[in-house]
């Protein structure tokens, strides 16, 4: 009987051509008109478009559900307490069956009309991944300030020491790629930052046969564009994890670049205390003690693990337990760097060892206790 009825249903259904994932969050004036662009340009094509919404408040989300309401080629995923323009593409990427899936933002600033060639470039073989390029022929990234330009272009050149084949516009956000070789790397993404087309070309060991598409990007006209300072931030985390992430934890290094300035603070604070305050050595050194875990905490909080910051109480709670795991990990440090001192090691391979172990103690103590993934 289910045989019969899915028999029933396979014959009411096209075949699926293509999907197109589109990561959405607040931007309601530009849902339809990106609608209405690329049903203009994909006719002839079965193809479902897919928002991917990360919590709008603008009322995205009411247009979005309701036009899917009444069109099932318009499929909407959202996630709740959720951030990050690549785990959310990748969320729609995983709930496709598409043979060929396409990226491109929701605020209208990728030329849809480009779409056709990137579709038709892996329908026929001759790719497996073509991308939309504002630095190809016939390309331009529009009227861009000069200091954007220039970010942009170090940018682009950095991406070039992780990457086995060569973009001419790795940081491009529209492209399509085959599913299959999605789903082969997905299991290695990233997924950290917004770069997720830099993040699978990276991600794969071979080079990939790709396929560059001038296009000009548009200036945004309605909504705001959700990149911040932290951008930067998370291009180079994702930098350093495609470079080194197999040999060391990214967010170790940044826990250890923080606790280095942490050092120097503990140093001024020493020092201010000393001489500035008059201070017993004891006092003095318990006091820039306290005060560094505080300033590493906090610096932490907001720079090694901003991805779950905490605020309010939690940050209250985080200071406590953080305070906690570094006490511990000092009587590690000093234990350790003591016996191998008495062990006949110089003073400073002994020092620096207890300090190293101390510190990966902290780390991975404060990553289990202060910053769990919730
Ligand atoms: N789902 C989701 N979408 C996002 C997020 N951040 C940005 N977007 C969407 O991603 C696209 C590109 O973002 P935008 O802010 O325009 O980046 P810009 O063009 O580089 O300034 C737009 O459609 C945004 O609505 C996010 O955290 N989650
Ligand atoms: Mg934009």
């Amino acid at each position: 009987m289910y045989a019969y009825k899915l028999d029933e249903f396979a014959q009411q259904a096209g075949r699926l051509d293509c999907a197109i994932i589109v990561p959405i969050l607040n931007e309601a004036a530009n849902i339809q008109p990106l609608i209405e662009k690329i049903g203009t340009v994909l006719t002839g094509y079965d193809a479902e478009i897919i928002f991917v919404d990360d919590g709008s408040t603008d009322g995205s989300l009411e247009i979005l559900e309701s036009i899917a309401a009444a069109n099932r080629s318009i499929r909407v995923i959202r996630r709740i307490g959720r951030r990050g323009l690549s785990s959310a593409v990748v969320e729609g990427f995983l709930s496709t069956v598409a043979p060929v899936v396409a990226v491109m933002d929701g605020d209208l600033q990728h030329d849809e009309s480009v779409l056709p060639a990137m579709i038709a470039a892996l329908q026929s073989g001759e790719a497996d991944l073509a991308y939309g390029s504002r630095y190809a022929g016939g390309g331009s990234v529009g009227d861009w300030a000069a200091d954007r330009l220039m970010i942009s272009n170090v940018a682009t050149r950095m991406a070039g020491s992780v990457m086995k084949t060569p973009l001419s516009d790795p940081m491009s956000g529209f492209f399509a790629i085959r599913r299959e070789l999605f789903l082969d790397i997905a299991p290695r993404l990233s997924q950290a930052g917004y770069k997720i087309l830099l993040d699978i070309v990276a991600s794969h060991p071979e080079p990939i046969r790709v396929k560059q598409v001038p296009y000009k990007f548009r200036t945004r006209t309605a909504g705001e564009s959700k990149l911040d300072s932290m951008v930067v931030l998370e291009y180079v985390e994702l930098l350093l994890e495609k470079l080194v992430g197999r040999l060391v934890p990214v967010k170790l290094l940044m826990f250890g670049a923080v606790g280095l300035v942490g050092t120097l603070v503990h140093l001024a604070l020493l020092w201010g205390a000393l001489t500035g305050l008059g201070a017993s050595f004891a006092i003095a050194q318990g006091s820039a003690t306290l005060g560094a875990m505080t300033f590493n905490f906090a610096l932490n909080n907001v720079f090694t693990y901003r991805d779950r910051k905490l605020t309010g109480w939690r940050w209250v709670t985080g200071w406590l337990s953080f305070c906690a795991a570094c006490g511990i990990g000092a009587v590690a440090n000093v234990g350790i760097g003591t016996l191998l001192y008495t062990e006949a090691w110089s003073w400073w391979i002994a020092g620096l060892a207890g300090a190293l172990i101390g510190s990966v103690w902290n780390y991975a103590a404060t990553s289990w206790l202060t910053w769990r993934k919730r």
